[in-house]
């Protein structure tokens, strides 16, 4: 079930789950962990797309459950609206009370300390550098060479890092090649918009076969299609190079301001 497309004024269910949130990584970790819920054990929520360019996140209504005044944020109907802001605390509190047989979590607490140390990595280390590549790569009103370097070039060091995880595992956490699991959802939810800030996933052949794997679940499909079809996630942007010439040009203009920011300060990622 989704929203009106009138702008939200407040909360519109009153049992389950509701989800405020927007088609971004870190909107989408918590719509993939839902999805993933629905489809194990037909767990269902209803969503509210907060347009994070109009500024509702801002207002009072919307800061009553998530104080930093950013999506995504969850709100449990069903346990006296208890409200949870922060994709990982979100992950976690879906996981710890409606996760019964581990499907996405582990029951083994080293695991599950495995699983949170690759979240709590996800917040410090890859969330905050790729969003100021994103934002000096492409968003900001000019192209400044030394930060568009600076966090390019510290995103692929971090990818790096997800690269050598991945070097003999198919998921990041767990016994043997590894179980799919929340730590998963969340970095997954960064790498796939990977070509936004500029980053190629080829460079990283164990990265890129890991988000092969999990972009081909559904419920990875449905819960990155919410509130809407994203544009920006490494599918429809791969799409977008091959049928809109303009996009292309525009794309590679930027790639190549970016790899002669490199070269300019000798910045090179390095990886264990
Ligand atoms: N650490 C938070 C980050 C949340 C966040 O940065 N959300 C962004 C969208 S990806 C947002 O709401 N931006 C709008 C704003 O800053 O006003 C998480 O993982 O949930």
């Amino acid at each position: 079930m989704s929203s009106s497309s009138d702008r939200p004024t407040g909360l519109i269910a009153k049992s389950g789950i509701e989800l405020l949130t927007w088609g971004t990584p870190n909107g989408h970790k918590a719509s993939i962990i839902l999805e993933e819920l629905k489809a194990a054990y037909g767990k269902d929520y209803v969503f509210q797309g907060i347009n994070i360019g109009e500024n509702i996140q801002k207002e009072p209504w919307f800061t009553k459950y998530s104080p930093n005044g950013r999506i995504p944020a969850i709100v449990d109907h069903d346990r006296n609206d208890f409200a949870v802001f922060e994709g990982l605390a979100i992950l976690s509190y879906l996981t710890r009370h409606y996760d019964p047989d581990h499907k996405f979590s582990f029951a083994d607490p080293d695991d599950a300390s495995r699983a949170e140390q690759w979240m709590a990595w996800q917040h410090g280390g890859l969330g905050p550098m790729q969003g100021q590549a994103n934002h000096f790569y492409r968003l900001a009103k000019e192209r400044i060479p030394y930060p568009t370097q600076r966090y390019v070039g510290e995103t692929e060091r971090l990818y790096g890092i997800l690269d050598n995880q991945l070097k003999n595992k198919d998921y990041l956490v767990g016994p043997g090649k590894g179980q799919y699991s929340i730590a998963d959802i969340a970095n997954f939810s960064w790498v796939n918009v990977s070509y936004f800030a500029g980053v190629d996933l080829t460079q990283f052949p164990n990265l890129e076969k890991w988000w092969e794997r999990i972009n081909a679940r559904p419920a990875v499909q449905k819960g990155t299609s919410v509130p809407s079809e994203s544009k920006i996630t490494n599918a429809p942007y791969q799409s977008r190079l091959k049928e809109e010439p303009e996009f292309k040009e525009n794309e590679e203009k930027l790639k190549d301001l970016a790899d002669k920011a490199k070269m300019q300060y000798d910045y090179k990622y390095v990886s264990p």
